[in-house]
């Protein structure tokens, strides 16, 4: 049995996860760099453990260090919440060695789903839909063009090991998939230290849009409905909600059918998000998301699920409390990050936040570790807040999030607060009429 987690964490995502163990009755135990002495996840948890310098890879990715946290203070489980070590089967291997409860799956369904090419395999193999292309790594020129040719173009050229948007390469026609295999193989092994790359049919302006699911220990496996994420930048989400303006009970029963295949393919236990690209009425398998997702509290709002509590009581092996037979969605969420960060150039902007003002009222939720004074390390991710608000439907939901934009002061560091209320005032946004092109034509 659980009873004190470790949280290899900071930030929001560190108190999100503090605040379920609270609720739970579980005691908590917070990891920090030496750079968040002052942050709250330090002052919220029972206990805390200086892990290292700033650098990430001296303390939040120091998997000998947290271990060794874990060990002087007895906690017994681990939540790696998302980023650093979350997706690393590696660490989820050693935390299982170590005697220590791993909140998340298991480092076999990591490490599968982390090679993008077999996890296509795997969805393929599972009969879920995926878009034409290779069959695993493409081994030559020779191979991608064989390939590139049966299926036309163009084409997409992804690293096997990537993940997120990197190492990718569209090609519309031969000349640019002859000089672009050898370089995005180069890239690949750079980043990843593996060359493999795959092929797909390149879809023009795709939605993005993903399942929550979420699989028990007793073989149980559950879809919680979708949720949209086609609104982002350079792969940063900016704005996700649910549901889908273009997802009707029809398409949501087919992908959480064909989510819930692929989960029970691989025997998934705890959350996890499969990544559909949706486009002229057909959705195609992307990725899989072994880890809980910056954007799951949309989910949490239409569900009425706590899925971080969920996560903790999977992991003592209890079955989903989520009833048997139909979920639905009730009402209308949206989730906005407020990035300290300039709005046009989207460059990091850390620093001091000399004047914070959140806002409240009926449908605001607000998941944040920032408060006035606090100083935004330069080290990590620049997210300080997000902005969840919930409605009986779309409309009122935007009208709750203007309000709620327009009230939320935040001082000393540049934020995406204007970026969104611009993006709210969007007749292609308001209507539901986007894709993942969105931000490229959209002026601010
Ligand atoms: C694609 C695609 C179009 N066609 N694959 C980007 C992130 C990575 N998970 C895969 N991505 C894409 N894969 C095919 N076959 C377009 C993208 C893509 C994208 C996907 C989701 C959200 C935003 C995106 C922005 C640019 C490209």
């Amino acid at each position: 049995m659980i009873s004190k987690v470790l949280i290899a964490n900071r930030g929001e995502i560190a108190l999100r996860v503090i605040l379920a163990c609270k609720e739970l009755g579980l005691g908590t135990v917070a990891v920090h760099s030496e750079a968040d002495r002052d942050a709250l996840h330090v002052r919220y948890a029972d206990e805390d453990v200086c892990i290292g310098p700033a650098l990430a890879k001296q303390s939040y990715l120091s998997i000998s260090s947290i271990i060794a946290a874990a060990e002087i203070t007895g906690a017994d489980a681990i939540h790696p919440g998302y980023g650093f070590l979350a997706e690393n089967p590696h660490f989820a291997e050693i935390v299982g060695e170590c005697q220590l409860t791993f909140i998340g799956p298991s480092p076999n369904a990591i490490r599968l789903m982390g090679d993008k090419a077999k996890a296509r395999e795997t969805a393929k193999a599972a009969g879920v839909p995926i878009l034409p292309g290779s069959d695993g790594p493409v081994r030559t020129i020779e191979d991608a063009l064989e390939v590139a040719r049966t299926i036309g173009f163009p084409i997409i050229l992804k690293a096997s090991a990537g993940g997120g948007g990197r190492g990718m390469r569209i090609c519309p026609d031969e000349t640019t998939l002859q000089s672009a295999y050898e370089t995005a193989r180069s890239e690949a092994e750079r980043a990843f230290g593996v060359a493999d790359v795959y092929l797909e049919k390149y879809l023009q302006h795709p939605r993005h849009i993903e399942i929550q699911v979420f699989g028990d220990t007793h073989g149980r496996v559950v879809s919680l409905g979708e949720r949209e994420c086609s609104i982002q930048r350079r792969h940063q989400k900016l704005i996700e909600e649910s549901p889908s303006p273009v997802v009707d009970q029809t398409i949501r029963q087919r992908m959480g059918d064909a989510a819930i295949k692929l989960c029970q393919a691989v025997s998934y236990v705890n959350a996890g998000t499969i990544e559909f690209l949706y486009q002229d009425g057909e959705f195609y398998f992307m990725e899989m998301n072994t880890r809980i997702q910056v954007e799951h509290p949309v989910t949490e709002e239409v569900t009425g699920i706590d899925l971080v509590k969920e996560q903790i009581c999977v992991a003592n092996g209890e079955p989903l409390s989520v009833p048997f037979g139909e979920f639905h969605l009730r009402g209308h969420a949206m989730e906005f990050r407020i990035n300290a960060e300039d709005p046009v150039t989207f460059a990091p902007n850390p620093g001091k936040i000399r004047e914070f003002h959140a806002p409240g009222g009926p449908g605001v939720r607000i998941d944040t570790a920032a408060y006035r004074d606090y100083v935004v390390p330069p080290h990590y991710d620049s997210l300080i807040a997000k902005l969840i608000i919930r409605g009986k439907d779309r409309p009122e939901t935007i009208a709750r999030a203007r309000r709620a934009l327009d009230s939320f002061v935040i001082e000393g560091v540049k934020t995406t607060i204007p970026l969104h209320r611009a993006i709210l005032d969007d007749p292609r946004f308001v209507r539901g009429d986007f894709s993942t092109r969105f931000m490229e034509e959209f002026e601010f």
